[in-house]
Parts: structure tokens; sequence; C-alpha cells
């Protein structure tokens, strides 16, 4: 043969392994003899919690049986090859079904498929109002905003511009600052057991300093760093999608939750802060905050700020990116990338007052 002969042999042979190899893909049988195959049919990939979900058998089958995650699905045999899987119980996110069978000969089948489940809260939308402005250094690309005892944190980012500060509220200036070395880029800060924790984008490296900002040691992850925050000591970490990180203070990963609304995941959860049980979070490119609840990652509420910001400040990227929650006053404090101005506000209907002797900052 000549080589192109040769090659024309070459190219059959591999076109008919790909083609058995396809014919094959839906149809193998596994350890148990039960054969996979796609003999389950859904209307749509996607549903709420507390949906009904009809499942329709593309064959006549018997002895069927149905496992959301491994556990038993279904307590009645189908009627005309069709029955309903209930939802109600599912937490948000992606679930495992497993639908196993009897052909007319006794071939055992299995099929499996993924299921996303969305929330089923409709987001309250919030109102807000604007208790005092202070001025925020313009030069701030704000990446993350914590209260400590009474003392304002902010953490910068950009490359070769990152900072850790403490910020004289009334002033915007700077009281002591630490800055990061390129090519960090400077996250979401939070301050657990009077440790400062400043995460950073893509360098994988999470920096911790003692309170008087002297690095003690440098933690590593697995994802993008955005926002942070905590709950006890808890550190709780979003990476730009819909994912909430836990980790312990020594950074070992510890869980994980996904956050949707009734519209599907929320994606782009940035800057973060931890109230009773909720995170608040801001939503990339966006000036929206949501109140995301920590037991169930549905999102339960809504708030979008207007910033009023200068004409000519780029509004998709000068978005807002602090949050931090002084409980004393029950009220919030934020600021964005590059604002001129730092509000203090009283979200409606969000916080209840932590008792009586409310001390509020001048
Ligand atoms: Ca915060």
């Amino acid at each position: 043969m000549n080589f192109v002969a040769k090659c024309a042999v070459v190219v059959i042979l591999v076109s008919l392994w790909v083609s058995a190899c396809q014919q094959n893909r839906k149809k193998e049988a596994d350890a148990s003899n039960q054969i996979k195959v796609d003999f389950v049919a859904l209307n749509k990939s996607t549903y709420q919690v507390g949906d009904s979900i009809p499942v329709r058998l593309q064959q006549p089958l018997s002895q069927v049986t149905a496992s959301w995650d491994n556990k038993p699905a279904i307590n009645r045999s189908p009627v005309n090859n069709i029955f309903s899987l209930e939802s109600v119980d599912l937490s948000v996110g992606l679930h495992q079904l497993v639908i196993n069978a009897l052909t007319i000969n006794k071939e055992k089948l299995t099929d499996t498929l993924s299921i996303e489940i969305w929330s089923d809260v409709k987001p309250v939308k919030l109102s807000y109002s604007v208790l005092k402005t202070y001025p925020h250094q313009a030069s701030s690309f704000t990446q993350g905003l914590e209260f400590h005892q009474d003392a304002l944190y902010e953490g910068t980012g950009q490359i070769g511009q990152s900072k850790l500060m403490k910020i004289d509220l009334l002033t915007g200036s700077v009281l002591q600052s630490v800055s990061l070395p390129a090519p960090h880029f400077g996250e979401g800060i939070t301050i657990v057991n009077n440790h400062i924790y400043q995460l950073t984008w893509t360098s994988g490296q999470c920096f911790q300093y003692s309170m008087d900002m002297t690095l003690q040691k440098t933690h590593t992850y697995h994802t993008q760093g955005w926002g942070l925050t905590h709950r006890d000591s808890t550190l709780i970490v979003s990476d730009g999608s819909n994912r909430l990180s836990f980790y312990t203070p020594s950074f070992q990963k510890t869980g994980e939750l996904m956050v949707y609304d009734n519209q599907g995941p929320v994606m782009n959860l940035n800057e973060l802060e931890y109230i009773d049980g909720y995170v608040l979070a801001n939503v990339w490119q966006t000036n929206r905050i949501v109140q995301i609840e920590l037991k169930s990652g549905k999102v339960i509420g809504e708030l979008t700020i207007d910033p009023g910001l200068p004409p000519g400040v780029d509004t998709k990227e000068n978005v807002l990116n602090g949050i931090a929650y002084r409980a004393p006053e029950a009220v919030l404090y934020i600021t964005g990338k590059n604002w001129p101005s730092l509000y203090k506000l009283k979200v409606n209907g969000l916080f209840k007052l932590k008792g009586k002797n409310t001390v509020a900052l001048r």
C-alpha cells in the first residue's frame, strides 16, 4: 500500500472503533449485571423545592425503584409507566436520581440522571434609608469591609496596589496599613480570634495577620478567592460562583453550600457579611446584595443600592463591594470600588436590634 492508502485504512479503523464505542456508551453492563441505559424521560432537568416531578419510562418495565442520592424515592409502582417524585425534602442544588427496573425478559436496567433543584422562595425586595454619608478614598479598589470592636478594616485589590487597612470612619483616612506585594491581588477580609485574614484572587493564598498587621501565616486554598466573612470561628469564602465554602481558622475545608433563588443558581457572589444565620453577599458587577439563609442556601431577600456615583465613573467596574455590619446599631456600612463615599444604611425589615443599649458611632 502506498502512504495515502495506509492513511485511509487507519482513518477507517479509527472511525469503526469510535462508532463501536459510541454504540456501547449507552449500554454497559456493570459488575452487578445491571445494564446502564437511557430509559427515563423527564420534562426538564431543573425544578423548584416542593415541585412534583413527573417521570416517564420509555418502555414497559417492572419492579421499578428510584432513589435520590442513594435514599429511596418512591413507594408505589408506576401506572402506565409514569410516576411522580416529590422534592419537598430536597435541598437546593444538584441531586442524583437513580432508577432501577426489570425488562419483560428480566434484564436489570439502571438509569442515572442529574436534577438541579432551585429555591422555592421568591426573594423579598428590601428597602433602605441612608442615615449618614462618610468620605471614602476614591483610590481604594474595595474588596472587603468589616468592623472589629468599632474599628473599620478594609481590604483592597489590584496588583501592586492591594492593601489591608484600618480606616478612620469619620475622615476616610488610613490609620494603619500593609501592602500586598505583586503578583497578589487582594480580596475579602475578616477578623477571627484576633487574627486578620485576607484572601487573594488567583494566588490561592490567604494571608493571616496579627491585629498590628504583622504577617503571621500564609494559608493555601484551591479555588479563586473573592469574598470572606465568618460565623463564630468558621471562615466563609466565596469564589465567584454560587458556592460558599467553609474553612477552619487554619484553612481546613469543612463544607460548602450552593446558593439558589427561584430563578436558579445565584452566581458571582462576591464580598460577604455574616449576620445572625444569614450571609449578605453582593453580586459582582451589580449593586445588588442578596440575603442568603445559611441553613438552606436559599436567597430570601435582596437589596439594590443606588450609590449616586459622580458622572464619568465606570458603573460596570466601580460597583458595590464593601459590606460591614455593626451589631450595636443594627446598621450596614457599605461602599464600593473607588467610590468617593461610604454609607451608613438602615435596611428595613432585615435586622433586629441587639439589646437595649444601642450606641451609634458619631
Ligand atoms: Ca464584609
